[in-house]
């Protein structure tokens, strides 16, 4: 029988000559062959980071399997369960949760340590002054001599039960907190740290001096809101009320800056019964919804006289855009989700489709990322500000329709992702503060010091929450770790002024006690204290109490959540 050549039968089909003769099978054979080659090689590096992740991770919770064992060893009772081996613990459901929830106090106790080394600092250093730098060991007057560190840490102080700390810090609030400065104070930072602060702490305490002192000073700040459209200034004089915006923006407010006073102007008013400053606040966004774009994304400068924003300023989620975004969420929870408060939730799901408009990813590993816009053009960049995006995503999707809350959930995580990516990335393990992502690539840090900022922590805390996923537990212990490391001096914490050499700079920022560490303590902490039923966050993470709107007709939820979170309160068990 004749053998058959390579010319003819299955095999022809190896034979370069076979291809010769047919240029177009041989280009989409050619072309098949490189798209598999790199489908596999794609998918076999994304493995890779997986797999060095999941080590990663594997190694830590053996690390703290073997630390609870030793504590174990110390407890007396209950001790038996925390021995045994590994392939015995892992069976036992509750030994897990205790394993948990062991690690979880450790952490938060190393936490609670860090603020008090933090505190403890200021008031060595820098007491009675708005920050401390640690470096020089003295306190500077970023804010017009307002006490900014201490009533920033007001809040952070009560909800870790450091009392002494706290009513130190009460005492000066009542016998030296002046506010009558002769200083033109940023109206947005004096809100969100100081109004927010103290009435953050009246909430807590119940301790009337904290809310006739917000009332002192968000009186100084009413005058800003006197301009033909409502739209504020953004500078104001403590102690004569003249009121202008920053020379740099050329006349114009900024978006956040105007955006970002609502949730504390609500609530002051509800508690004093004062109907003026909830008034000027909401009148801001009655003005914005007026010529609202239908992609709900604003340019960062308005004009205060016409309200026209202008258009050849950027569109961004990071610095001056950021907080806005954030508000007409959390003044809808904090309206109760009423009819009253209903047009703040549609401007933020208009907003959120505008959302999805920026969201890019990279060709190599997928990482999503948030661009900025100036007029159509997108720019590859996005800030570490803006990664308080995923927490705020996560807050806001449980109240769409399933389909939409899991696509946004989805975001969030990926988002997250990239943010923890941000620290990752470094050799300290800490951020920069602005990345780039051009021509398709990772991330390349663009301005990279870190100044101990609290988004990243932030969205990890909610997304622990409504997910109970404790990888974000993890991520959060990881950038602790890393500020411990790089940040922590014996005189407080420091920023760095660039994240690849470790060089630190000489400044303690007032949110990293009342953000970043408030954050950090709560992701180790059961989702009960402060939790987000009764509470809102503002944007310095100062939690305020949510109580009933009065002001409006009607007073009943417009929404029914659809897809609530499981474990809202207690977390559930996705282990992804
Ligand atoms: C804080 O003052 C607030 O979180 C604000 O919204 C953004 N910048 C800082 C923290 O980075």
């Amino acid at each position: 029988m004749a053998r058959r050549g390579f010319s003819s039968g299955r095999w022809r089909h190896f034979h370069p000559g076979y291809y010769m003769k047919r240029p177009v099978r041989f280009a989409a054979v050619l072309t098949a062959f490189v798209l598999t080659t790199f489908v596999v090689w794609d998918r076999r590096s994304l493995l890779r980071d997986h797999e060095a992740e999941v080590s990663r991770l594997y190694d830590e919770l053996n690390e703290l399997q073997h630390q609870l064992r030793e504590v174990g060893g110390h407890l007396g009772d209950g001790t038996e369960i925390l021995s045994g081996t590994k392939e015995e613990m892992a069976k036992n459901n509750n030994v897990w949760k205790a394993e948990i929830d062991l690690v979880n106090s450790q952490r938060r106790e190393k936490v609670k340590e860090a603020m008090l080394h933090a505190w403890n600092s200021y008031v060595k250093y820098a007491w009675g002054q708005d920050e401390l730098q640690p470096q020089s060991m003295n306190g500077v007057n970023s804010f017009g001599g307002l006490g900014a560190t201490l009533v920033d840490s007001l809040d952070t102080l009560y909800i870790m039960g450091l009392e002494d700390e706290f009513q130190k810090a009460r005492e000066w609030i009542a016998t030296s907190l002046d506010f009558n400065k002769d200083y033109e104070a940023s109206v947005f930072e004096t809100t969100i740290r100081v109004v927010g602060g103290l009435l953050s702490a009246y909430d807590l305490s119940g301790d009337k001096i904290f809310l006739e002192k917000a009332r002192d000073i968000a009186d100084r700040l009413l005058p800003a809101w006197d301009t033909p459209t409502g739209i504020p200034y953004n500078r104001i004089n403590l102690a004569h009320g003249h009121a202008h915006n920053f020379g740099w923006t050329g006349g114009q407010s900024i978006l956040a800056d105007s955006g970002t006073e609502q949730l504390e102007f609500i609530a002051l008013s509800q508690r004093t019964g004062d109907p003026r400053y909830q008034q000027k606040a909401e009148k801001v966004i009655t003005q914005l919804q007026k010529t609202y774009p239908s992609d709900g994304l604003l340019p960062i400068y308005i004009n205060p006289h016409s309200g026209v924003a202008a258009s050849s300023s950027s569109i961004t989620f990071g610095a001056m855009g950021d907080s806005y975004y954030e508000y007409l969420l959390k003044v809808w929870i904090q309206g109760n989700k009423t009819g009253t408060v209903k047009h703040y939730r549609e401007m933020w799901e208009i907003s959120m489709e505008g959302l999805l408009s920026l969201i890019r990813k990279t060709t190599q590993s997928s990482l999503s990322y948030i661009c900025e816009k100036t007029g159509d053009s997108l720019s590859n960049k996005m800030d570490e500000l803006a990664c308080f995006v995923p927490g705020m995503l996560v807050l806001g999707s449980s109240d769409y329709d399933p389909e939409k809350a899991e696509k946004f959930l989805s975001l969030a995580k990926e988002l997250a992702w990239t943010c923890y990516n941000f620290y990752q990335s470094t050799p300290t393990k800490l951020a920069g503060e602005n990345y780039y992502f051009n021509g398709g690539e990772d991330m390349n840090v663009g301005t990279s010091w870190n100044i101990l900022r609290p988004e990243t922590v932030e969205s990890l805390m909610y997304l622990w929450r409504f997910t109970g996923n404790k990888t974000y537990q993890d991520w959060g212990w990881n950038i602790f770790q890393a500020f411990e490391k790089n940040c922590r001096i014996d005189s407080g914490y420091v920023g760095l002024r660039d994240v690849k050499t470790g060089e630190k700079d000489n400044m303690m920022q007032s949110f990293f006690l009342a953000e970043t560490l408030k954050y950090l303590y709560l992701l180790f902490s059961p989702p009960s204290l402060i939790s987000f039923d009764e509470w809102v966050f503002n944007t310095e993470a100062h939690p305020l109490r949510i109580v009933t709107r009065k002001d409006g007709q009607d007073t009943e939820p417009t929404r029914i959540s659809v897809a609530k979170p499981l474990g809202r309160k207690q977390g559930n068990e996705e282990q992804n």
